[in-house]
């Protein structure tokens, strides 16, 4: 097998035994990598109703085959288990050098299960596998783990570690690398808390082997070259995904007022403009020849690498106007290991109960200082206050009641990420049908929504989240590249099954990539079904009542709000184009079509 290693290294913490697992170039094929090589592993592994914070659950670490080479933005690793935050899959996208050095170490994937009995983290090198004592890491920020574990290995390694909200299993604690690149929205980093693992460090220096070594060599120059030669790659290394704030505020869908509204006043103060101002420097994932992360100096005259969603949460979603107290509120976020879209939801929650008067707390929009405190509550579960925010705001909703559901601003349990919907259906769509819960990633469709979709609910709209699902969360997740050559700079989508016909020899066409998207996106479907039975219902798919019901009340989508039967029908309509019934559960005949058959009696069981 070519461009594959074919190798997975799995580590139980509790017995210290460490196997390296092979796989043969069907299961390559038909998972491809990443997201589905994680799906995969976790739904074989796992039983129904496992504890995420048991030993049981799997903390999978995992590459797929353009991942870490020399071609554009490879440096990509996907980190998944069962998530804490929703009870379904949970994974993440993270730029770190692990991607390249798990690859040179000889493996595809490293799968960790059990508990350790002491703060530990793993060390691999080539061959070499140590389970080590992180004691001397445990209580420390993630910046201070990384800079200390360089210390101890050199330059030529790569780390993934969590920070305190990782080790007090708070549910939306990410993985950090890299002083600034997250990922795990969904609590992988709680995962790895509960494992007692702090860090995972990688190095290795085995190539890889290629199918076609000389032409692989060829496109992966020619792809960087295409990328230097594409008119916003300027402007885009200039200012990253930091333009999207002045986009979403001149289309109304800027998060506001936790997602009251889709225009801020200061929204020019926080943006990309604003941003270059005090800019002081770029950095990036691997192999990246069109980096794009903004390092500023924060309130505190710290750097601190900022991007959109960090920026619209911690500024425009809780009425902060000033982006140097934001990127002060992300650096913070960093060293703790927390998500910035999960906090920014959850202080915005926590700041409308307060002027609802549903808490007695005084936290007032737009203020910093209230807002840095309560970052503090949380992540060290110090007020009754921090610990019900630190569970997340469907969990929190539950403790607040009063009507609170209604704008607890989540799907499944995953708060959404920076995009306001009011006047954005195909966009809500996109939200409520995630693999993971409300996130982004998977159809970023709203920048075709707002532009050239036009209004309504027209199947069209249906038709291009499904697209976008397929490339973005499908093709991308599993290649474990990154997608914004493609998304931001328009780099040539062709590439892409080329150089996967160099790698590995297997004629991939985009179609076939498609249907591997349509596998996993079908077994991830089924690993939420199997995990919630009858309690699965379409409302798991529907986003927060709020964009129903309140109209936004100022800027380009003044007036606007969802239209709940509207809504339904696309999601009807979501549901048969899947292959899906009513509720939106896999039907017998798309698992025989995508080759899952064993997922038949297993929902089977779920649902009756
Ligand atoms: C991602 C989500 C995003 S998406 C952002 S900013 W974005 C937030 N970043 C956080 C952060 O930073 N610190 C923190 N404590 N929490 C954070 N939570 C949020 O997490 C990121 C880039 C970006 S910047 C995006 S869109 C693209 N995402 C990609 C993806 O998902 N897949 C893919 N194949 N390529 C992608 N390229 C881009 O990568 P999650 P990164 Mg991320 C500090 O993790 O869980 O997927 O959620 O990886 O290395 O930081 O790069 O406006
Ligand atoms: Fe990382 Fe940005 Fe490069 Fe993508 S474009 S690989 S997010 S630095």
């Amino acid at each position: 097998m070519k461009g594959w290693n074919g190798k997975i290294l799995r580590v139980d913490l509790l017995t210290g035994k460490t196997t390296t697992q092979a796989y043969d170039s069907g299961f390559a094929s038909k998972y491809l990598g990443g997201r589905g090589f994680a799906a995969k592993i976790l739904w074989d592994d796992l039983k129904a109703g496992a504890d995420p914070f048991s030993a049981e659950n799997e903390v999978v670490v995992v590459t797929g085959p353009l991942t870490g080479l020399s071609m554009p933005s490879p440096g990509k690793v996907i980190v998944a288990a069962k998530s804490p935050l929703t009870g379904g899959y949970g994974d993440g996208n993270i730029g770190s050098w692990v991607s390249v050095y798990l690859r040179r170490a000889g493996y595809d994937a490293i799968v960790v299960k059990g508990v350790s009995k002491n703060p530990c983290y793993i060390y691999v090198e080539n061959e070499k596998t140590e389970i080590l004592s992180a004691d001397e890491l445990w209580g420390r920020g993630t910046f201070e783990t990384e800079k200390r574990l360089r210390e101890k290995y050199g330059k030529q390694v790569g780390v993934l570690s969590i920070g305190p909200a990782g080790e007090r299993l708070i549910p939306y604690a990410v993985v950090i690398s890299q002083e600034g690149r997250a990922g795990g929205r969904p609590g992988i980093g709680a995962v790895m808390g509960s494992k007692k693992l702090k860090a995972i460090v990688v190095s290795g220096d085995r190539e890889i082997q290629f199918a076609d070594p000389a032409e692989t060599k060829k496109l992966g120059a020619d792809g960087y070259k295409e990328i230097l030669g594409k008119p916003n790659t300027k402007f885009w290394k200039r200012q990253g995904t930091m333009s999207t704030i002045e986009w979403s505020q001149e289309h109304g869908v800027l998060p506001a007022f936790n997602y009251r509204e889709g225009v801020f006043d200061k929204g020019l103060d926080i943006g990309g403009g604003a941003m270059e101002k005090i800019k002081i420097g770029n950095r990036g994932c691997p192999n990246c020849n069109m980096t794009c992360g903004n390092v500023v100096k924060d309130s505190d005259g710290e750097p601190s690498e900022i991007d959109y969603e960090n920026v619209a949460m911690l500024g425009s979603n809780i009425g902060i106007g000033d982006l140097k107290q934001v990127a002060t509120l992300n650096r913070l976020a960093d060293i703790y290991g927390i998500d910035t879209i999960s906090l920014g939801s959850a202080i915005g929650f926590a700041m409308e109960a307060s002027e609802k008067r549903i808490i007695q707390e005084g936290i007032k929009w737009g203020d910093f200082k209230a807002a840095k405190n309560l970052l503090e509550d949380i992540v060290n579960l110090r007020t009754p206050l921090g610990k019900t925010l630190a569970k997340g705001v469907k969990a929190a909703a539950q403790e607040f009641k009063n009507g609170s559901e209604k704008w607890a601003m989540h799907v499944k349990g995953l708060e959404i990420s920076a995009y306001d919907c009011h006047g954005m259906p195909a966009m809500a769509l996109s939200y409520g049908t995630c693999s993971i819960g409300a996130h982004h990633k998977d159809a970023w469709v709203i920048a075709w929504e707002a532009t050239t979709g036009g209004p309504g609910y027209g199947e069209n709209k249906v038709d291009k989240v499904i697209d976008l699902q397929r490339l973005r969360g499908g093709v991308f997740e599993c290649l474990t590249v990154c997608r914004l050559p493609w998304g931001e700079v328009g780099f040539d989508l062709g590439f892409y099954p080329k150089i996967l016909r160099s790698v590995t020899g297997i004629d991939f066409t985009m179609e076939k990539l498609y249907e591997v998207a349509d596998r996993v996106c079908t077994l991830i479907r089924s690993f939420w079904i199997r995990e919630h039975g009858k309690m699965w219902s379409r409302a798991m798919d529907t986003p927060p009542a709020r964009w129903f019901d309140e109209p936004a009340t100022k800027g380009p989508q003044k007036g606007q709000k969802l239209d709940r039967r509207q809504y339904d029908s696309m999601l009807s309509l979501y549901y048969e184009k899947r292959g899906w019934d009513k509720n939106g559960v896999p039907t017998e005949a798309t698992l025989k079509r995508l080759g899952l058959p064993d997922a038949i009696p297993q929902i089977k069981r779920a649902v009756s």
